[in-house]
């Protein structure tokens, strides 16, 4: 065993204890680190570039990126004649670090387009099995205490190509890219709905949307009341017109679905209302052909998003594999990361603030030598969720429905050093 493996082995094919991503350093593995060594006299002939010899542009009105970041984009599907407005477009999950996902690279899906909604137009009706039923427009709504909350928003369509029998040559983004992660501010609905008086008896809201598709969503008084918003504002600004503006149910940990944007309308009554949102799309069927209806909660889940699929390593050495989990029970208390297909596994660095229903950033240090690999990770929460494989989800589930897939990803690292969708 070399000096390397004795001190810093954490699970099998390279994978080095967290701890060393704790101030601890990775100078003394005796591994190459990626920053070059820089000799007295390369010191001494560091130029000024350019862009230091004089004053840049001044301040502006509103900021944009670096030209040299605008690789960094969406991921959109071809449009479809059929369908117009349809679709989704998917966050870039590999090229992105942290949490939060920036309101220009949240996913979007759309059943019929992004409706050109002027707030002044606008409003959202509260009725039904209410005392009184009420209008806010959104000035008045803007009138009303909020609150900000953390919470990832994922489309239960995310992933469902790993249901398929076979593993699409695919990349973080186009397979799992129907997740972000944002701050989001608004209004209790529990707060509105004080307001207008709930009658006893009522146990559902049936929420509807001003959009092309007047999508609809029934979903049981009790999420309502635990933590519903109407959301105003993303990231703290205004909703951008893809999230819903001016304003979108957010329905925390639940199915991207139930978080009806432009909403407009609410309605309180004794059963759900069978929109077409709930029962010809977003169930699922079962291997007797029964259809499983509200599945609401998203599983406990991550994704490696460094290394990942179409990636490809371009020198041995240290390599950070890190990721994204998140689970619409609670909170992410551990990941776990595995180098050799799921052999043996270490515990991975949680590295953001954890909060429940939110993406957890996490990493750990792997040494690659030129070896093959299968990269897997593993998320479990704090109500005891662990992740399944595919395999378990296969055999509980089958695969007659594309929805709610939150199994495991793994990677496959060549000895070329490309990173491909495998299953294992
Ligand atoms: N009114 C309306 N609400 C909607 C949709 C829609 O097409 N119309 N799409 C739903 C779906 S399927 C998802 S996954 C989320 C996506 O939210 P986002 O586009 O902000 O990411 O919004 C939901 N709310
Ligand atoms: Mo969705």
């Amino acid at each position: 065993m070399t000096h390397r493996e004795s001190l810093h082995k954490a699970a099998g094919n390279g994978l080095i204890h967290r701890r060393h991503l704790l101030g601890l350093g990775l100078g003394g593995l005796g591994v190459a680190a990626a920053g070059q060594v820089l000799g007295a006299d390369q010191a001494m002939a560091f130029e000024l570039p350019a862009w230091s010899r004089r004053p840049g542009p001044g301040p502006s009105r509103y900021g944009q990126r670096s030209p040299h970041t605008d690789h960094i984009g969406r991921l959109a599907g071809d449009p479809n004649p059929l369908y117009p407005g349809g679709g989704a477009s998917r966050s870039p999950l590999h090229l992105l670090q942290g949490t939060i996902t920036p309101n220009s690279l949240h996913f979007e899906r759309h059943h019929a387009g992004v409706p050109a909604i002027d707030p002044a137009g606008h409003r959202l009706v509260i009725n039904g099995m209410v005392r009184q039923p009420l209008a806010f427009s959104y000035e008045d709504l803007l009138a009303y205490p909020m609150v900000s909350r953390i919470h990832f928003l994922e489309c239960s369509g995310n992933s469902g190509t790993l249901l398929g029998a076979s593993p699409v040559d695919g990349t973080a983004q186009s397979i799992h890219g129907l997740v972000s992660g944002a701050e989001w501010t608004g209004i209790r609905l529990a707060d509105l709905l004080a307001e207008a008086g709930v009658l006893e008896g009522a146990s559902w809201v049936s929420a509807v949307g001003a959009d092309g598709a007047s999508m609809g969503r029934s979903i049981p008084l009790t999420k309502i009341l635990d933590d519903v918003l109407v959301a105003l504002y993303q990231n703290g600004e205004p909703l951008r017109p893809e999230q819903g503006y001016p304003m979108r149910l957010f329905v925390p940990g639940w199915e991207g679905n139930t978080s009806v944007k432009w909403l407009t309308h609410l309605k309180l009554g004794t059963a759900p209302s069978q929109f077409r949102d709930e029962t010809s799309k977003y169930t699922d069927t079962l291997p007797d052909r029964s259809s499983l209806q509200f599945t609401f909660p998203m599983g406990c889940k991550s994704v490696i998003t460094s290394p990942s699929g179409q990636m490809a390593l371009v020198r041995r050495g240290l390599y950070q594999v890190t990721g994204i989990a998140w689970s619409g029970a609670g909170t992410i208390r551990r990941v776990e990361v595995s180098a050799d297909g799921g052999a043996s596994w270490a515990d991975a660095l949680l590295e953001s603030h954890q909060s429940e229903k939110a993406l957890t950033r996490f990493r750990i240090p792997w040494d690659w030598q030129g070896q093959d690999a299968i990269l897997l990770s593993r998320a479990i929460d704090d109500r005891g969720n662990v992740q399944p494989d595919r395999n378990t989800i296969l055999a509980e589930r089958g695969n007659l429905s594309t929805y709610h897939y939150h199994g495991m990803q793994s990677w496959a690292v060549g000895t070329d050093g490309n990173v491909r969708n495998v299953y294992v």
